[in-house]
């Protein structure tokens, strides 16, 4: 788990740092939901991303403020190829863009989910988005349960949102809420006790209390 810059400094307490990539083809509007969630609002003259960005929001699970950190990345090979294994390190979640009028872009998943394989990423919680919902008519988008059977297929929820309408900010919201709760959560169960050898057996398990990831942010 990362920590703040306060860190060294004795009685201040450690605010914990998730890294969240968020990954997608180019134009699918992965700056402009970073942006939504980290600004409240829509980025009206989005530039394409060079190399990597980031912003940053301060949230607060059970009364501990956390800060989330999400990556944007420029999604061109070109950009990418350069700056990935500083993209890579540290990273606690990763969100995948598509844009529900662009099948292309949906495609693309399939070589997205290769990436985050090839780093190790497979048992970090992610989630598979549909940007853009706004747009186009109900014929011209991809089909929920199309996307739906992809993102069971990779055992990742699946939101559609719009990061350019106001009604729909509660679920840019929650797709980053999702993972800060799943990474706050995320502590291994252990066996505490294992009752009745003849009669049924019962199992308690606990929460173990371990930091989730003890790394530096490069970041903070
Ligand atoms: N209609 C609509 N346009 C969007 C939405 N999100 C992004 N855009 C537009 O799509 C273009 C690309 O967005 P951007 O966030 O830069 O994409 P990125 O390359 O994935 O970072 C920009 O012109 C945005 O204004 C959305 O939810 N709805
Ligand atoms: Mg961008």
């Amino acid at each position: 788990m990362s920590t703040s810059a306060n860190e060294s400094v004795p009685g201040l307490k450690q605010k914990k740092v998730f890294k969240i990539i968020v990954l997608g083809d180019s134009g699918v509007g992965k700056t402009c939901l970073t942006f939504r969630f980290c600004e409240g609002q829509f980025l009206d003259k989005s530039e394409a991303t060079i190399g990597v960005d980031f912003r940053e929001r301060t949230i607060k699970i059970r009364n501990e403020d956390i800060k989330l950190q999400l990556w944007d990345t420029a999604g061109q090979e070109r950009f990418r190829k350069s700056m990935v294994q500083h993209y890579y390190r540290n990273v606690h979640a990763v969100v995948i863009v598509y844009d529900i009028t662009k099948p292309e872009t949906f495609h693309s998943i399939a070589s997205w989910m290769q990436e985050i394989e090839s780093h190790g990423l497979m048992g970090a919680p992610r989630v598979l988005v549909g940007n853009k919902c706004d747009c186009g008519t109900p014929e011209s988008r991809l089909a929920t349960t199309y996307a739906q059977r992809l993102a069971d297929k990779y055992g990742m929820p699946l939101f559609e949102t719009s990061a350019l309408l106001d009604s729909e900010c509660d679920n840019v919201e929650s797709i980053f809420m999702t993972l800060a709760h799943k990474l706050y959560s995320k502590q291994p169960l252990r066996v505490i006790s294992v009752e009745g050898e003849l009669g049924p057996r019962r199992v308690t398990l606990s929460r173990q209390k371990r930091p989730l990831r003890n790394d530096t942010c490069l970041c903070s």
